[in-house]
């Protein structure tokens, strides 16, 4: 994969308040094509698997049952310089630390419960969009 491209979740919380296709709008409007993307679901072991960088962390267990507790959205973005233009979008982890305007800011409730997922780097963008998606289904 190019690394034009980043990989995110729209996450349980934002899926079950009904915010998807404003989301999705925001991230089309500010310049990403979609090249992949699914309505899925973690399972607990999978959900651990994607988080694992995080397992000696103490809020690992909440992460891990908040993430399956309902259907997230997983796509691959693109776009030129798509990582940190998405992390921007997006904006800080902890929604209330998060810019004005950013999907965080408008559709997040907390650091946990974050209404989406951005990569944080290129190599991070190709593993995760691997997890996800096989070659066929990156467009
Ligand atoms: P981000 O890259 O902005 O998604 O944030 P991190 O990689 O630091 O954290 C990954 C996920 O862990 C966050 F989306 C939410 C969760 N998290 C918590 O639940 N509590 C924390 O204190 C930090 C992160």
């Amino acid at each position: 994969m190019s690394t034009n491209r980043t990989f995110t979740m729209i996450k349980p919380d934002a899926v079950e308040k009904g915010h998807i296709g404003a989301i999705l709008d925001k991230i089309t409007t500010a310049g990403f094509n979609i090249v992949s993307m699914k309505l899925t679901k973690l399972s607990q072991n999978e959900a651990e698997a994607f988080y694992a960088v995080h397992k000696e962390r103490p809020f690992f267990g909440e992460l891990v049952q908040f993430m399956t507790r309902g259907p997230i959205v997983a796509a691959i973005l693109e776009k030129d310089n798509a990582v940190d233009d998405f992390r921007k979008l997006i904006g800080a982890t902890n929604p209330a630390e998060a810019v004005e305007g950013t999907i965080r800011k408008l559709y997040a409730t907390s650091v946990g419960e974050n209404a989406v997922h951005g990569s944080d780097s290129d190599e991070n963008a190709n593993i995760e969009a691997a997890f996800y998606f096989s070659a066929r289904e990156m467009y």
